[in-house]
């Protein structure tokens, strides 16, 4: 009778203990083209704790980004590709600017970052 009352609980933590974690495969990836002067897209959602990379592609000058908060910083050279792989581990709204002087747009170019829980 008292071991009754912990055959359930038992078995329950056994299967959750054996269950994957739901500990990520692949980071998630997004794509994000590059002109002068603004980024495509313009925003962009992430989860916190969840690894992402972000394929920046210039398709004219060389660009980059910036995210201060995250002290995170890429640049990429015209026509080309790169990559810049994180997790953000903080919620809230963050701005990935242009990290690479281009023309006069420069420091207009906001990449807007939500992370959400
Ligand atoms: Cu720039």
């Amino acid at each position: 009778m008292k071991l009754q009352k912990w055959i359930a609980p038992l078995a329950l933590a056994i299967i959750l203990a054996a269950a994957p974690v739901g500990r990520s495969q692949e980071p998630r990836r997004i794509e994000i083209g590059i002109n002068r002067f603004s980024y495509s897209p313009s925003e962009i959602t992430l989860k916190k704790g969840e690894p992402v990379v972000l394929v920046l592609t210039s398709h004219d000058v060389t660009h980059g980004l910036t995210i201060s908060e995250f002290g995170l910083r890429k640049d990429v050279v015209g026509g080309q590709t790169a990559e810049l792989a994180f997790t953000p581990m903080r919620t809230g709204t963050f701005e990935g600017r242009c990290s690479y002087f281009c023309g006069p747009g420069h420091t207009s170019m906001i990449l807007k970052i939500n992370v959400v829980d």
